[in-house]
């Protein structure tokens, strides 16, 4: 077992963590399932997480009332800043100063395009999760049953429930570790994956009847805009699940979707069944991700963007 991180914690006196802007399962899980790891292991640390205010269907067990979504600057700059599931300084920006402040920084994280930003840390590309990496950095013995559901949130997250190529006889193991500390898997998954509001699902209907098929069929197309996201009442980023709807459409390599955030800007999350690398598609537009997930932000005429996706993409198929 990497002791670097124990090591780290142990040699420090106070400890910040932050993961990701927009926290998802995995950014969540890993930040949430340290912080419950630090302070049942070693109660004498001061430990503090810095997150933008996580989604409700993210709230799997207990500590977000201690989450610090206003990023206040300490007293006295942390000895220790572990940063997690961020793939660069932009990912974590709400709290960039304060780990640049800290005495030391260490990185854990899954993601192949990490610029390798910290002091410190451990980033394995093949991992389902950053919570599998973290796993793998801690005592098992010493993980509670608040821990474990964090953990567990992560990998259902990041894993789209076990089902993508990531998930290794490894992530099971893990997975299977944490039922035994008394993680209930069934309401979890529901509750925070699949369980959608009855105007989420009438979103999602709709986007996925206006979708498109093109190049062939082998590329699936659609966009939620603003009006879109206030016709059906829903909240502006409660489009979950959408892309894993087109994604299983039969005969496509890949999946975009559009969200509209702004007037004249929109989040694009593709996915790809096999064939393509989406994460290089992403990052050419100043996006990353996985070679099968991945997303970008982008500014201006949405369907000029489109077509230069589809065209990167006809150039791997
Ligand atoms: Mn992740």
């Amino acid at each position: 077992m990497n002791r670097s991180l124990l090591d780290s914690i142990e040699a420090a006196k106070t400890i910040g963590i932050t993961g990701h802007i927009h926290p998802d399962g995995d950014s969540v899980g890993s930040c949430m399932a340290l912080y419950h790891y630090i302070r049942s292991t070693y109660p004498e640390k001061t430990v503090q997480v810095y997150l933008e205010k996580p989604a409700d269907n993210l709230m799997v067990a207990d500590g977000f009332d201690s989450i610090d979504s206003d990023f206040t600057k300490p007293e006295t700059p942390y000895d220790l800043f572990v940063v997690l599931d961020c793939s660069s300084a932009e990912r974590f920006a709400p709290a960039k100063e304060l780990v640049e402040e800290a005495v030391k920084t260490y990185v854990v994280d899954h993601h192949m395009t990490n610029t390798h930003f910290a002091d410190d840390g451990v980033i394995l590309p093949d991992a389902s999760s950053t919570c599998e990496v973290l796993y793998d950095l801690i005592e098992d013995d010493k993980i509670n049953r608040a821990a474990a559901t964090f953990l567990y949130l992560g990998i259902v997250h990041d894993t789209g429930v076990f089902r993508f190529p990531a998930c290794t006889e490894h992530t099971m193991q893990i997975a299977g570790r944490m039922l035994t500390k008394g993680v209930n898997a069934q309401q979890l998954i529901d509750d925070s994956f699949y369980r959608k509001t009855y105007a989420q699902n009438r979103l999602i209907g709709d986007a996925v009847a206006r979708s498109e098929l093109l190049l062939d069929g082998k590329m699936i197309y659609t966009v939620v805009t603003l009006d879109d996201i206030a016709k059906f009442g829903v909240g502006p980023k409660e489009t979950e699940g959408l892309i894993d709807q087109l994604r299983l459409t039969k005969g496509i390599e890949v999946a975009v979707f559009a969200r509209q955030e702004d007037i004249d800007t929109y989040k694009i999350s593709m996915r790809a069944i096999e064939k393509v690398n989406v994460a290089s598609i992403c990052a050419s537009f100043g996006g990353g991700g996985h070679i099968f997930a991945a997303g970008c932000t982008v500014k201006g005429n949405l369907s000029d963007y489109i077509t230069q996706i589809s065209a990167m993409v006809l150039l791997q198929l």
